[in-house]
């Protein structure tokens, strides 16, 4: 779900910054490996806690002065967020299904908010499905900067990095310098916008 999202901001031209939230639920050892990864690949990433207050400041720092979105799936946290780093706000907020383990879409609307270090943001209801962007498969590669700073180097220009010889994305992968499960989102959404291309021609 990230990595689809952040191929559609970097395709609608908008910079994401990652915000992993609800630290307090698990040991920092648990996502390590994915925090470095993406701060690796160049993504500003904070992470963060409603509850113990950990990196709200940073959240408020990079929220002031522009119009940000604040975009995930039900249930992560983003209207505890908006009330944590400003009270007034009062937005209001809902448990997790014990059942399903999901949010339960308590923000309906999407709303603009002042914020009072300036700026706007947005906090907007859960998405539970994100369609690709709209863009040809040679281009997914330049939305993954860790992968796509491998293609010069391999023998077609338009490698889509999936299959093809000589291809110097794929011999990064195997030499562990790309990390896996990027390049296993990266290919399955090549794939996708490859089918999606193919069924319009149907
Ligand atoms: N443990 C823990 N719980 C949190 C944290 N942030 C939010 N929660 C809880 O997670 C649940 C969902 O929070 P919301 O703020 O409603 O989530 P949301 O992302 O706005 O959800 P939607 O509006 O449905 O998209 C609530 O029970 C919050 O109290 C956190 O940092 N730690
Ligand atoms: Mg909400
Ligand atoms: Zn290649």
């Amino acid at each position: 779900m990230l990595d689809r999202f952040l191929l559609l901001s970097g395709a609608a031209g908008v910079e994401p910054i990652i915000c992993l939230n609800k630290t307090d639920l698990a040991p920092v050892t648990v996502f390590r490996s994915h925090v470095e990864a993406y701060k690796a690949a160049g993504y500003r990433l904070i992470l963060t806690s409603a509850r113990t207050g950990e990196g709200l400041d940073d959240l408020r720092t990079v929220l002031s002065g522009r119009f940000s979105v604040l975009a995930g799936p039900s249930g992560v946290g983003k209207s505890s967020l908006l009330n944590a780093i400003q009270p007034g706000l009062r937005l209001k907020t809902g448990e997790v299904s014990a059942k399903t383990r999901r949010g339960r879409h308590v923000t309906r609307l999407v709303e603009l908010l002042p914020l009072e270090g300036g700026g706007f943001v947005c906090d907007t209801p859960g998405f539970t499905e994100l369609k690709l962007p709209e863009i040809p498969p040679e281009a997914v590669a330049q939305h993954f900067p860790e992968i796509g700073r491998w293609s010069e180097n391999c023998r077609f220009h338009d490698c889509l990095h999936v299959s093809e010889p000589d291809c110097a994305v794929q011999k990064a992968v195997m030499g562990k310098k790309v990390p896996l499960f990027r390049y296993r989102h990266y290919a399955a959404f090549v794939a996708e916008i490859v089918e999606r291309e193919r069924r319009k021609y149907l």
